[in-house]
């Protein structure tokens, strides 16, 4: 298993639980998270062995509250400007991943540890947890994506408010504006992010991962060229094993087997 100083990673049933493992500056993302959360993507959770990935936060306060204050407050334009847009490869990365990831957010989820949630597919919240972009309380902007993501995710009004204002909203606010899909206990997070990804493995992984592109690229694009999309990854699934066992089982009455093929 690949060794990782600030992330933490365990796969146990093709689930990758990646917890990002910094509590005592409450999982910040300093420069080293974010090249070793890009090395884990491209390569470890990139195997066969990992069919879905949930993201989280060690320890009980945060899931990751922002990027790390102290690297940003010693950087020069250029370097800004690199930084961010090391950030912008990594969520897309994230975002464009073939498999599942789904953001577990236990606590603060602040600045680029909300961008980072808004990267994911899915986004799951503890009854504790507190999403924003505080940026402008730092005399800052989103530089990992926020001020576009949030907008597609919730709305232009409401992402302008959070935004603008730099306060928090409760996790029960974020899945009231769909900001989270929906908000547990804390003791129920993971159980019910692993039930998530379990119920999404179960399904044809070829058919999930052309779900994710049909997603992702069509948003960007007018509706008729978005649909033709659509046709084509739909004649590209009707080539498949996968595609062939899943429409046999159903009228064998039996459950699927999937090879991912
Ligand atoms: N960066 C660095 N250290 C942090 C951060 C952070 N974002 N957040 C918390 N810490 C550290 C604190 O400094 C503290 O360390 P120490 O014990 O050494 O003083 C430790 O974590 C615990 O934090 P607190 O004592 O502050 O804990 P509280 O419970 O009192 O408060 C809060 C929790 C409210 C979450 C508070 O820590 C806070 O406001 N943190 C900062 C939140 C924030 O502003 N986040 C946005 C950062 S900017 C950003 O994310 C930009 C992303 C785009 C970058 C683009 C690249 C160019």
């Amino acid at each position: 298993m690949a060794e990782f100083r600030t992330l933490k990673l365990e796969i146990e049933d093709r689930i990758a639980l990646v917890t990002l493992n910094q509590p005592k500056v409450l999982n910040a993302l300093n420069q080293a998270t974010m090249e070793e959360l890009e090395e884990a993507f491209l390569e470890r959770l990139a195997q066969d062995d990992v069919g879905a990935v949930i993201l989280t936060g060690a320890g009980e306060k945060a899931f990751v509250a922002g990027a790390d204050i102290k690297e940003l407050a010693a950087l020069d334009p250029l370097e800004a400007r690199a930084k961010s847009r090391q950030g912008h490869r990594l969520l897309e990365l994230i975002e464009g991943f073939s498999k599942p990831v789904i953001a577990a957010i236990n606590g603060f989820c602040l600045g680029g540890g909300c961008e980072l949630a808004l990267a994911c597919h899915i986004r799951i919240a503890a009854e504790s947890a507190q999403i924003g972009l505080p940026e402008v309380k730092l005399g800052l902007i989103p530089g990992y994506g926020g001020t576009q993501r949030l907008p597609r995710l919730v709305g232009k009004g409401k992402a302008m408010e959070m935004i603008l204002s730099g306060e928090s909203i409760s996790a029960q606010e974020a899945e009231r504006v769909g900001l989270v899909n929906r908000v547990v206990s804390r003791k129920d997070l993971i159980p019910r992010c692993r039930e998530l990804a379990a119920g999404i493995l179960a399904n044809g992984p070829l058919a999930v991962r052309s779900c994710i592109e049909a997603v992702n690229s069509g948003l960007d694009m007018p509706l008729q060229e978005a649909t033709r999309l659509e046709a084509s990854l739909f004649s590209l699934c009707c080539a498949t094993e996968d595609m062939k066992e899943g429409t046999r089982a159903f009228i064998d009455k039996r459950k699927p087997q999937f090879k991912g093929r």
